[in-house]
């Protein structure tokens, strides 16, 4: 077919297919108007110029009048404005849009522009629904490498295709796991977990050597512990808290049964200590305890196993297990603080700190996090814990002081460190690991319900304002923390720029960053380990502030853990250096990408009800445990 038999130019045809397009009676007599008869007959003489150009006009303005964005004075004011010529050529491309009307069919935007359009709630919901579904998704995939690879292994490492064993041999990835998948229910991944807890780890237990007593509390024993509860143990109706009630497989009164014994061998840590403060390591065969070679437990490690073993003694009906836990948080409170914050290190030996070293990091960070997560769980019990709300109170206010600075040029706020405690230098250092803050701060401000409940209900102290004001800077610097580096990942640890501080270092890459000068990133920290901190913090910031930009934020995050650590065999990697591309892989999945990582990017994404903050906490693994042991009572 020849161009000139069609009723528009060759053009159109390359850009639209108009031509098979159905066409109505009154375009087709104006199209036959324009094409034959006024630009053959008329088109020489000036009179027919007029006409064409009146008819043009008429047109137009009946073409202006349907549109809602272009109105007929717009085109007019333009047509006045641009000349005659400008104006005539605007006629006949409205003529020509008229045919070349596309079919109605939904907009086909990408993905980030499609948000823009989300006008009900309904249509919100099932926009982020189907980005949850895309986490869901990934943890389908980090499961079948670890399943396909190294089942049995405490962990997967993807580019080898084998399992290791760093976490003393128990399994750790499918225990992490097993909560996040009844979440999300993924069924078969549930079956697959809990067959093999059934059939194998009992015996693991009995047999195996040297734990650390912090991870596998965090680990396994609150993995067990939570499963426990999701899966109906405790006499809860999971209904009630939005998880899907398919949980094929799951006998809860086993994981219970082992959740016991393991308790049992890990209190050794606790018997064995001539203090409160437990030694660091047990040996699970024979019930020993021992410290760790250099003498010393980590202040972090001995101030987080409350939670887990609090919540064993409630379904055991025996308190051995929280007595012992509670001991530790009891002694801390008679040790000297620096505005009560405290060194990383403790002697179990004499039951004293070691050193100056204070940080909200690596060693120090869940010290804080289980102050005030331990009295939310127990607030409703009777329990006497105030202690640990004035301790937690406290230490904020000594980490308002302290800790947090201002980087420059463009003012990010951050907390550092006091390597020689308050009387010696501050650093401008600050380790992925404390980017649990905003969320804690975020929840001991409101205590898990949203802000505007809290401040409707009167219930938000200046503290609890400046908590949470503190809460959300820190978490957007933890978000600038991805987006300054080349691929989008945090690195391990980053150092800010500040008045006076010589500290060097390279920048993250991501030249676009608005930060790109105040984030420097040391050589031997530019790596990421999938670690959860961050995504933590904007789960619950996002629960708590019902602010989108958490869900947006954690959606960046999302895909570039996708873009750069996923293993085409199955498993998401670790990297070497985030600031390059493409960036050095590393062979390690750690339990937590399946644990946290991806659990709380799937919460970030869902239903408010589902795990609700005022009814549970997270451990600091990110195993859910029923607060006070309410009945889910409002
Ligand atoms: C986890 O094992 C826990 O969140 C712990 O408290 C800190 N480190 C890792 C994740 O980064």
């Amino acid at each position: 077919m020849s161009s000139r038999s069609l009723p528009y130019s060759v053009q159109d045809v390359h850009y639209d297919n108009a031509k098979f397009r159905h066409r109505s009676p009154f375009k087709v007599i104006t199209q036959a108007l324009v094409t034959s008869r006024i630009r053959y007959s008329c088109g020489g003489c000036s009179i027919g110029k007029f006409l064409m150009l009146l008819m043009i006009v008429g047109l137009t303005y009946l073409v202006m009048h349907r549109s809602p964005d272009h109105s007929a004075s717009n085109v007019l004011s333009n047509g006045v404005e641009n000349g005659e010529h400008k104006y005539v050529k605007e006629g006949v491309s409205r003529i020509r849009r008229i045919w070349r009307k596309p079919p109605r069919l939904p907009p086909q935007l990408p993905p980030d522009e499609e948000g823009n359009f989300r006008s009900s709630p309904e249509e919100q919901r099932l926009y982020w629904v189907s980005r949850q579904q895309k986490v869901k998704e990934a943890f389908i995939h980090a499961w079948s490498g670890y399943r396909d690879y190294a089942m049995g292994y405490d962990e997967l490492m993807p580019l080898s295709r084998r399992g290791t064993d760093g976490l003393g041999g128990l399994g750790a990835t499918i225990i992490d796991s097993l909560d996040t998948a009844i979440i999300m229910g993924a069924d078969e991944i549930v079956i697959e977990a809990m067959s093999w807890i059934e059939n194998k780890l009992m015996e693991r237990i009995e047999k195996k050597g040297q734990v650390n007593l912090f991870e596998t509390t965090i680990r396994v024993l609150g993995g067990l512990l939570s499963a426990y509860h999701l899966s109906g143990g405790d006499n809860v109706t999971t209904g009630d808290i939005g998880i899907p009630m398919t949980l094929k497989g799951v006998k809860s009164n086993i994981l219970l049964e082992i959740a016991k014994n393991l308790g049992d061998r890990l209190l050794s840590a606790f018997t064995s200590s001539p203090t409160p403060i437990p030694f660091s390591d047990v040996v699970l065969h024979d019930r020993s305890a021992h410290p760790a070679p250099d003498g010393l437990s980590s202040t972090s490690e001995v101030s987080t196993l409350q939670l887990e073993f609090n919540y064993l003694s409630k379904v055991s009906g025996d308190p051995k297990y929280g007595s012992e836990a509670m001991k530790v948080l009891e002694h801390f409170r008679t040790l000297p603080k620096v505005e009560g914050l405290v060194p990383i290190y403790i002697s179990p030996h004499s039951g004293q700190f070691n050193g100056e070293n204070i940080r909200l990091g690596s060693r120090g960070d869940s010290y804080y996090e289980y102050l005030i997560k331990v009295w939310i769980q127990q607030k409703n019990s009777g329990s006497q814990l105030n202690y640990l709300y004035e301790m937690y109170e406290e230490a904020m206010r000594g980490v308002r002081h302290l800790l947090v600075r201002r980087s420059i040029p463009k003012g990010l706020v951050f907390v550092g460190e006091l390597p020689y405690g308050s009387n010696g230098a501050f650093s401008p250092k600050m380790d992925h690991l404390v980017c649990f803050l905003p969320g804690t701060l975020a929840l001991g401000a409101t205590k898990g319900i949203t802000r505007k409940k809290a401040v409707e209900r009167n219930l938000l102290t200046p503290e609890d304002l400046e908590n949470l004001k503190l809460a959300e800077d820190l978490a957007k610097t933890c978000f600038e923390m991805y987006a300054v580096t080349s691929t989008g990942l945090a690195p391990e640890i980053a150092y800010f720029h500040v008045e006076g501080d010589s500290e060097g270092g390279l920048d993250g890459g991501n030249k676009s960053s608005e930060y790109i000068d105040d984030i420097l990133i040391k050589h031997n920290d530019r790596h990421n380990l999938l670690r959860p901190e961050t995504v933590e913090s904007l789960f619950v910031l996002h629960r708590i502030t019902e602010d989108p930009k958490y869900r947006e934020w954690g959606w960046q995050i999302f895909e570039a853990f996708e873009k750069y650590t996923k293993a085409d065999s199955g498993g998401y990697t670790s990297l070497d250096d985030v600031t390059v591309i493409p960036p050095r892989k590393r062979d390690k999945m750690e339990t937590f990408f399946l644990g946290e990582t991806l659990k709380y990017l799937y919460l970030l994404f869902g239903d408010e009800h589902v795990v609700p903050l005022d009814k549970f906490v997270f451990n600091t693994e990110a195993h859910p445990l029923p607060i006070s042991w309410s009945k889910y009572s409002a």
